[in-house]
């Protein structure tokens, strides 16, 4: 594994559970401290000789970047050293196209991948025309790959227009639900931070929960009460550092889920450490920037308490004075959790007694849209309502308050 610290203290644990994960176990790493990696070979030549030691040493037949590599940093690297390089982005992707199951999250999948490779394809291209340029002929090498790029590119136009029609699909049932008035609460964070055990905690539904990066990819949504009140909660794929963004373009309609959602639970794994739980809501804050999320009402939920003691969960308290604190594993603070969850919307909900008049039937309608907690009685001028309303609302209906 090889990496660049930038001042920060880079450490490559995160690149071996990717590598884990990918099947791939890490023999060694070396980092250079530098502020930015070489702009051909990603090591400086000393660095560079130290690196191909530590190869032949450690026999590795694979070296694994930490940061997203340049076409070019990436062969000539690959000159150097006689072994195929590959960047965190090729890791992710290659996790990402291992745990898809549905059909749209293969699309969107295939969709990165292809925009990954088309890329470097580009690069591998402009470096042969150079060459071509050169000596003044156009090379075999070069044709093939203008028809692979041609290729891609209609695969990749072909994948869109698919996505798109499972968007379609997805956008009737999330308007359904919308509404249905029911509160989306979407789970956001960082992979491994424990937002599977934490939905199967709340609803009791079996979602799938591994011990590795990228377990769940495709949404799952499911209903749960809580004192009488219905909630939707969702529970999609996860974040990482940089992660890379050919995904947050492909998965953008999986994250929109997230993006709409009425209240984002950014769920962090506790026993990741005060430097650790800062870069798990850095890195989640800016893909939620991404997906256009940045300013969605949220709540922080510190999970994994059960692995801290009574002492170090009352400092994190002081450090973290609005967050929940959970264990999603044990159920210990969820119903907490739960209570400042419905107090959140109870706070958007006002309550409200209307006389909607027979003959009405549009306004009965327009208020079932939007309300919750319906209850009618027919009286003698027309249905009597008892309902509560999002704040935002409340003023369409002033003229049949009673
Ligand atoms: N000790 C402890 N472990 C937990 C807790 N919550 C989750 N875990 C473990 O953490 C690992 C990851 O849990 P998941 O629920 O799959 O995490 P996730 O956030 O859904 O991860 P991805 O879907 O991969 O992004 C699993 O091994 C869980 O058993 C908790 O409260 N305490
Ligand atoms: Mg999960």
């Amino acid at each position: 594994m090889i990496g660049v610290d930038r001042g920060e203290g880079a450490a490559l644990t995160e690149l071996s559970e990717l590598l884990r994960t990918a099947g791939v176990s890490a023999v060694g790493e070396t980092v250079q401290r530098r502020d930015e990696p070489d702009p051909d070979r990603y090591f400086g030549k000393g660095k560079l000789e130290e690196l191909k030691e530590s190869i032949t040493a450690s026999g590795a037949n694979l070296v694994a970047c930490d940061d997203e590599l340049a076409p070019r940093q990436e062969r000539n690297l690959e000159r150097e050293l006689g072994v195929p390089v590959i960047d965190r982005t090729a890791v992710i992707l290659d996790i990402f196209a291992d745990h898809a199951h549905t059909a749209e999250g293969k699309l969107q999948v295939e969709l990165a991948q292809l925009e990954y490779n088309l890329a470097r394809m580009r690069g591998l291209w402009t470096h042969l025309e150079r060459l071509g340029a050169g000596i003044g002929t156009r090379g075999p090498g070069e044709s093939q790959i203008e028809t692979d790029r041609r290729l891609a590119r209609d695969r990749i136009s072909s994948l869109r227009r698919k996505l798109k029609s499972v968007e379609k699909n997805r956008s009737v049932m999330r308007k359904r639900r919308q509404n249905a008035s029911v509160p989306l609460i979407a789970l956001a964070g960082y992979t491994n931070a424990g937002k599977s055990t934490l939905m199967k905690a709340v609803t009791g539904s079996d979602v799938g929960i591994g011990d590795r990066p990228f377990h769940t990819l495709d949404p799952t949504t499911r209903a749960f009460e809580y004192q009488g009140a219905s909630y939707v909660m969702t529970d999609t794929v996860g974040f990482i550092e940089k992660l890379p963004h050919q995904l947050v373009e492909a998965f953008k309609a999986t994250l929109e889920e997230t993006a709409l959602s009425d209240l984002i639970l950014l769920v962090i794994d506790a026993s990741s450490g005060d430097a650790g739980i800062r870069r798990e809501l850095a890195a989640s804050e800016s893909v939620l920037d991404e997906i256009g999320a940045g300013d969605s009402p949220r709540l922080i939920v510190l999970n994994k308490t059960d692995r801290l003691s009574g002492e170090e969960v009352e400092d994190l308290r002081l450090g973290w004075p609005d967050a929940c604190f959970v264990s999603a594993l044990t159920g210990e603070g969820i119903e907490d959790l739960l209570e400042v969850v419905a107090r959140t919307f109870e706070e958007q909900m006002e309550p409200v007694e209307l006389l909607v008049p027979y003959g009405e039937g549009a306004r009965l309608h327009e208020l079932h849209e939007v309300a919750a907690a319906i209850e009618r009685r027919d009286e003698a001028t027309g249905v009597r309502v008892s309902a509560r309303l999002p704040s935002t609302e409340v003023y369409r209906f002033v003229d049949l308050a009673v």
